[in-house]
């Protein structure tokens, strides 16, 4: 391994924001987390495997009032909801934190104290460009014509906020230091490189708490100054310590420093500029690695809810299984790189590097050590008959270690083939059933000890990334993987012992078509995702679909209402500006994203579907009191209707 031999291994995923439901690239960097720590508990080392939530912050306290809940009771929804999710994937996590967790807070307050008492945070004045309407700082460049608010297009005020500051600047060159020293502390290396420029272009102090929202753990009692929370990142950053009893029950703290905190490529410069600052505030020593990954797309386009393109990990993994989606998810795509989601693909490797090279492999050696031999496979003479095809499938086996923590994990399945190549080329080449008819019967013998060994090699590597699929095969083989076997297998280069095969289904069945219908929308609209989220009251559940009680359903208040006036809201591509009666003192102003696929014409008089008791909310600036219903597909967006004329108002049921 490139790195030295370390007995512990701290592996963690970011912990999760609680405004959104989980997608494809969450489940991503989770397993490939998982398949790491999988992997370091295989070959023996103490692990340590971290995943969780990040509840705090403005954007959660907002997204609880737009549902009409309290904050502390939607994020418990919806971190359970990631919770269920990673359960439902069998991922091995260790623990599970939550920010909002009383030791969490205990140890950020702790480590806040350090950093004051270091004199590494001062208090100031936050200047910037400030939105009322949407609570923000901006910087001169995110502004739209230097004075707009790029959120809600409202006229923006140079506004003082007082704020406490990290002296990240003090950093800059200790951060230069340690990327310098240690080449593999960012990867892909690529990607150290942009960090580098981006600290020697200069770094500024940092605000760390904020006075605007309430939604934060509160400075430690000590400061006595309770008007500030603390800035979300530090906050969320501090999981991986807090995680492991910093500042509190320090039991755990023997797995720090981290192995690999593993990440998306959007939070690097988090976690790879003010992470090791503040860990150098707080003399703690420095994560081995950060890995970022690259994004994960659909036809090339960046998932997005409104778009309706998001890739909903349960329903891909329900549908081609969920070891399946894992290999795909790794082997698809080179770490650090973006990849684009598609059925096709996904159906590609399952057919071909699964069913083709693997699960055929099986079935073939299921076949001719039945056939010849009553299912008896013995390995005494492969080494004698095949050295070289052992020889190439070892060399290429030993190159594996160094790559799964260097990242290079798609190299690693690449290289892992090589065996099951190997065994299928011997098979057509030396022809068992032609060594029998030629009474080769030790040869044949052989040949079959030889098949049976490169699998038992390929299924113990690939165990990380496909567990139970591994541990079928391993049980047909007459072995259990495990720590034991992996040193004498791998390490050892020791043969299987004389067994029976077990026969065994095939393990990929063959996938002609797409199994699913269009994308796999992970709850497209806000009214699908009100209805999910209600549901996580639910008791029961079916294949991943939360049924609701129908009192859920009725707290959602349907209407049928009148568009008595449409606009055309200025400088949106999306908007309309609609007044629509509801049978109430006055119409309803509700601002819809349907300009796309109506005008305002085409709208006057016309009746739809009303959501009346949603919580007003602001659009470009403007207040919109409900929504309409509409169901959108690839030939486009409908609203939903009656089917004949009804008084504004009527309730819809
Ligand atoms: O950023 N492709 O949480 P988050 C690949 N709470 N990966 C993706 C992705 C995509 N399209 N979209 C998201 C946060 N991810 C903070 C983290 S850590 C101390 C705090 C993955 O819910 C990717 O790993 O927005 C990304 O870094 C993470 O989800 C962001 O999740």
């Amino acid at each position: 391994m490139s790195d030295t031999p370390c007995r512990t291994a701290y592996i963690t995923t970011p912990i999760y924001y609680v405004n959104d439901i989980a997608h494809i690239g969450h489940a991503y960097t989770t397993v490939i987390a998982d398949a790491l720590a999988i992997y370091s508990r295989m070959v023996g080392h103490d692990t340590f495997f971290l995943t969780g939530t990040d509840e705090h912050g403005q954007k959660i306290e907002q997204a609880a009032q737009a549902r009409g809940k309290s904050t502390q009771e939607y994020a418990d929804e919806i971190s359970g909801r990631f919770r269920a999710l990673w359960d439902a994937f069998d991922i091995t996590y260790d623990k599970f934190i939550r920010t909002t967790d009383e030791e969490h807070k205990a140890g950020v307050q702790v480590a806040f104290q350090k950093m004051v008492d270091k004199g590494d945070i001062y208090k100031d004045v936050y200047k910037g460009n400030y939105c009322i309407s949407c609570e923000a700082f901006f910087t001169e460049t995110q502004l739209v014509d230097g004075e707009f608010c790029p959120e809600c297009g409202k006229p923006t005020q140079i506004v003082e906020e007082e704020s406490y500051f990290f002296r990240l600047s003090d950093y800059q060159d200790k951060l230069l230091a340690w990327y310098r020293d240690n080449p593999e502390c960012i990867l892909p290396k690529s990607k150290r490189n942009e960090v580098i420029r981006f600290v020697e272009s200069g770094l500024e102090d940092l605000s760390v708490t904020r006075t605007s929202f309430d939604w934060g753990v509160k400075l430690p009692e000590q400061m006595n100054d309770p008007k500030h929370v603390m800035y979300v990142w530090l906050d969320a950053l501090m999981n991986y310590l807090t995680a492991l009893g910093y500042g509190t029950d320090e039991s755990l703290m023997k797995y720090w420093p981290a192995r690999v905190h593993l990440i998306g490529k959007d939070i690097l410069r988090f976690h790879a500029i003010y992470w090791p600052a503040f860990l150098m505030s707080l003399d703690m020593p420095l994560p081995k690695h950060i890995a970022a990954h690259g994004w994960w797309t659909r036809n090339a386009e960046k998932m997005s809810k409104s778009i309706g393109n998001v890739v909903n990990p349960k329903e891909v993994a329900d549908a081609y299984g969920l070891e399946n989606f894992r290999y795909f998810m790794l082997r698809e795509v080179p770490f650090g790189g973006d990849g684009d989601f598609s059925q096709r693909a996904l159906i590609d490797r399952i057919n071909s590097d699964l069913g083709n090279d693997l699960g055929n492999l099986l079935n073939r050696l299921i076949g001719m050590s039945g056939k010849y031999f009553e299912g008896r496979i013995e390995s005494d003479k492969v080494r004698t008959f095949y050295p070289e095809e052992m020889q190439q499938a070892e060399a290429s086996l030993a190159k594996l270690e160094p790559l799964l923590f260097e990242m290079q994990i798609h190299r690693y399945l690449e290289e892992l083939w090589r065996p099951l190549a190997i065994a299928n080329k011997a098979i057509d080449q030396y022809q068992p059933w032609n060594l029998m008819k030629e009474g080769k019967t030790e040869e044949a013998m052989a040949l079959n000890g030889l098949i049976a060994n490169l699998l038992a090699r390929v299924a113990i590597m690939l165990h990380p990334i496909m567990p139970k699929t591994t541990d079928t095969i391993a049980a047909a083989l007459g072995f259990t993987i495990d720590q034991t076997s992996y040193e004498a297998i791998i390490k050892e280069g020791e043969l299987l012992n004389p067994f029976t095969i077990e026969k065994t289904p095939p393990l990929f069945p063959r996938i002609e078509e797409p199994l699913l219908q269009e994308a796999p929308a992970a709850e497209p609209q806000p009214t699908q995702q009100e209805k999910t989220e209600k549901a996580t009251k639910k008791e029961e559940t079916t294949e991943g679909v939360a049924l609701i009680s129908i009192d859920q359903f009725f707290e959602t208040e349907l209407k049928i209402g009148t568009i008595v006036t449409a606009e055309e809201v200025p400088k949106s591509k999306k908007l309309l500006l609609l007044q629509v009666d509801l049978g109430e003192a006055a119409p309803r102003q509700i601002v819809a994203g349907i300009k796309e696929w109506y005008s305002p014409d085409d709208l006057l008089g016309t009746q739809a579907c009303v959501v009346a008791n949603l919580k007003p909310a602001k659009l470009m600036g403007l207040r919109s009191e409900g929504m309409l219903l509409a169901a959108r597909d690839e030939g486009g967006l409908s609203l939903l209707r009656p089917e004949s004329p009804k008084i504004p108002g009527t309730k819809v049921s």
